[in-house]
């Protein structure tokens, strides 16, 4: 059997694909665990400066694979809470928590959890034909995989609800228009423009761009005085790095930056 999740270092960047193809990469536990475990890669391994997610065929993820919580061979309902606790919630925090950029390509329909940790990642780039869809609400069940928490953020209440309560089908460009992800380029163009700004994060100053992105983060749910307390130590952090040091230089000596990652 194929790997669930294809996983290759490639000039520091990690490239995780999602390759469940003949399922539109639905998640199975075993997907979930070779999810995990490239998560986990990425924050455990220093040559990994950046993460470029994508999903094999014609599909990005459409969640959960359906086919195992089949009522007709269950006994009884399923307890999803536990289901997200053990397999979901865990690789959310992963993905939030790593302290390198996360690029997304999503390169077809993107559908309830598959939707939503793509919201999750850092900088998410969608092939114009791509759909983002809160399928949830068809099936009686409620967002999940950080959705509720992305969506209000990102979109506000009105938005968040719209899509959360019809389960309608969100086109890439207008969700571009949105603000729910960073751009809806041509599909021919998809892979190259994120592997191109993969590799740009890789060979940037890993520690401050990693810092930003918790720094962002931080700012969903701080107040203004918190925030301000926060960039004041991230700050600080960032200003004892070797690349700061090597920015500053490089700026001096009118020349590009050779940034190292420390
Ligand atoms: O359970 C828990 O642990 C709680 C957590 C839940 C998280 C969730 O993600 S719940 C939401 C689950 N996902 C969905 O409800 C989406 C279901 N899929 C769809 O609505 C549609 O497939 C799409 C809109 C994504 C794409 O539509 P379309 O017309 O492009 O493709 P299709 O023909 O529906 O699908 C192609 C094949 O993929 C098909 O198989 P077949 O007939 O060729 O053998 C289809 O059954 C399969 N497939 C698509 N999505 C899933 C799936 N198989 C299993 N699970 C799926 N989620």
């Amino acid at each position: 059997q194929d790997a669930t999740v294809l996983c290759e270092l490639d000039d520091s960047v990690l490239r995780v694909t999602l390759n469940r193809p003949d399922k539109l990469n639905s998640f199975n536990e075993d997907m979930h665990r070779a999810f995990r475990a490239a998560i986990q890669r990425a924050h455990d391994e220093d040559e990994v400066r950046c993460v470029l997610m994508t999903g094999a065929g014609r599909a990005f993820c459409a969640g959960q694979d359906l086919g195992d919580r089949d009522p007709r061979t269950m006994d009884g309902p399923p307890d999803l809470g536990h289901t997200l606790e053990t397999f979901y919630n865990p690789t959310l925090r992963l993905i939030r928590s790593l302290e390198k950029p996360i690029v997304v390509a999503v390169n077809g329909v993107a559908a309830g959890a598959g939707a939503n940790i793509a919201l999750a990642c850092d900088v998410v780039l969608a092939g114009k034909s791509a759909k983002f869809i809160q399928a949830f609400a068809k099936i009686g069940l409620t967002p999940d995989a950080g959705g509720s928490f992305m969506l209000t953020r990102l979109l506000g209440e009105a938005r968040a609800k719209g899509l959360a309560l019809t389960g309608e089908p969100l086109p890439a460009e207008k969700a571009a228009d949105w603000g729910l992800i960073w751009k809806a380029v041509d599909d021919d163009a998809l892979m190259d423009e994120t592997n191109a700004l993969a590799r740009q994060f890789a060979a940037g100053p890993t520690r401050g761009l990693g810092l930003t992105k918790q720094s962002i983060q931080a700012a969903s749910t701080n107040s203004f005085d918190a925030q301000l307390d926060h960039e004041r130590d991230t700050q600080r952090v960032a200003g004892r790095t070797a690349d700061y040091a090597e920015g500053v230089t490089a700026f001096l000596d009118k020349r590009k930056p050779d940034f190292r990652g420390q």
